[in-house]
């Protein structure tokens, strides 16, 4: 295919997806207002860790297929992958996408398409793209296509999931549905489902709303064994023997860019109505102060005064720290004049993280394992036992050999246990 796109936003989304249409023979340009993302990018190089990602980049750039720049070009085809942040209230803060679409405008011609792939709130493209557009004198859905074509990937498997999962489209009419999808066809192997705009940027909230509210649930119910004495994850194990049941599992929050903020895009359009989705998210975001409840209290009781926290980002084995709630954690626990050490294979910098899981926990009275990265099925319990002041675990991911731990004189404490 000979069409030129224009991809604007270079990060988690804009980057992986602007290598699989290049990859599909598309003439592809990177557009980003951070000058240096651009000219990493134009070295061949990103500044985002998922896997082969990096590799597949250079390859492109190499054979002159992916290109960036700091101001869009003339192109076919437009695909918006910017931001959308939360603002304090937890509104969405629209003006990424705002400026994307007035950026685009003096380039659009006749027969182009224009794609939203960020997540956004619903109506974003019939009432705030759709307006911006149609300053261009073009009739939006004739001579300009129009859809929104979310992404559903996860981080660290972007490069499979971009390819193998299936994808709703959802045009502002149908010859913009099917030209999108045409485009789409030439690197998805999903099936792709054709709808309305605002349907497909409903259903993307959903599916991470779903999450949302089943993580919530799974919150709740630790929070309901701790006070009975119940083993959370026993129950879990066993109500999922149902074969309509999937209970999710609890921890200390729910973090990264996606889950953590698009219930709130919903709950923002219909304040009174959407109440389930509203206090699963206040559950959600209880739960760092709830595990640093717990760390107080145990270090209150054994009189130590420095906690060790294994792994900071926001789920395991990535470096992506994006609304990681144990940021949060770490603040509570903080706010208590105790001393904080931080131990992440995967993260570079961080305030107080030190480069060895021992030397970390030296002098320690408590370990956190806050997030279960592969690493950490190795640790040496005999040797943590041997560096730290007072022996205490605090397992907010049902990760560790427990009794393990305790054959080393742990005191093991499970999130959702006791
Ligand atoms: N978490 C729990 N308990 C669970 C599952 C997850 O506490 O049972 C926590 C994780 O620790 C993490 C957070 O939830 O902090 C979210 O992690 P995740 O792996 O569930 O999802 P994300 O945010 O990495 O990616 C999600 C995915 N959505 C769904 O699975 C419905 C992905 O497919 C989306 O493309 C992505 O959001 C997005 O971009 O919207």
């Amino acid at each position: 295919m000979n069409k030129k796109i224009c991809i604007l936003g270079l990060g988690y989304i804009g980057i992986p997806t602007a290598a699989m249409f290049a990859k599909a023979g598309f003439d592809v340009i990177g557009v980003d207002v951070n000058k240096e993302v651009v000219d990493a990018f134009n070295k061949g190089e990103i500044i985002i860790e998922e896997p082969n990602l990096d590799i597949l980049i250079k390859q492109l750039s190499n054979e002159g297929k992916l290109k960036a720049s700091t101001v869009p070009v003339e192109a076919d085809v437009f695909i918006v992958s910017v931001p959308t942040p939360i603002n304090k209230d937890k509104t969405a803060d629209m003006t990424y996408i705002e400026s994307a679409t007035n950026a685009i405008v003096p380039f659009l011609k006749k027969g182009d398409a224009v794609i939203l792939e960020s997540t956004s709130p619903p109506q974003t493209v019939e009432k705030i793209m759709l307006p911006i557009l149609s300053k261009s004198n073009l009739v939006m859905g004739e001579d300009v296509y129009v859809a929104h074509s979310p992404e559903r990937v996860i981080p660290g498997r972007i490069l499979i999931e971009l390819v193998e999962n299936n994808r709703i489209i959802g045009g502002i009419n149908q010859k913009s549905a099917e030209y999108v999808r045409d485009l789409y066809k030439t690197f998805v192997k999903g099936e792709i489902y054709l709808t309305d705009a605002t349907t497909a940027e409903m259903c993307k909230l959903m599916e991470n709303t779903f999450r949302d509210v089943n993580i919530a649930l799974a919150n709740e119910l630790a929070k309901i064994c701790e006070k009975m004495g119940i083993n959370a994850w026993d129950v879990i194990q066993f109500a999922n023997k149902h074969p309509r049941v999937n209970l999710h599992q609890p921890g200390p929050g729910v973090g990264g860019h996606c889950i953590a903020v698009d219930p709130w895009f919903i709950v923002e359009k219909t304040p009174e109505l959407a109440n389930i989705i509203n206090l699963a998210r206040v559950t959600n975001d209880s739960m760092p102060a709830y595990v640093a409840e717990k760390v107080t209290t145990i270090l209150k009781a054994c009189g130590g005064n420095k906690v060790t926290i294994l792994g900071v980002t926001y789920k395991p084995d990535t470096d992506d720290m994006r609304e990681s709630p144990v940021v949060e954690l770490i603040e509570h626990i903080s706010h208590h004049n105790i001393a904080v050490s931080v131990y992440d294979p995967h993260v570079k910098h961080f305030e107080n993280k030190v480069e060895d899981l021992y030397e970390a926990a030296a002098d320690s009275s408590l370990v956190v394992l806050a997030v279960n990265h592969k690493q950490f099925a190795d640790v040496d319990f005999e040797k943590l036992s041997k560096v730290m002041k007072h022996k205490n675990i605090v397992d907010t991911r049902n990760f560790f050999d427990s009794k393990k731990a305790e054959s080393f004189g742990f005191n093991y404490s499970l999130l959702g246990k006791n």
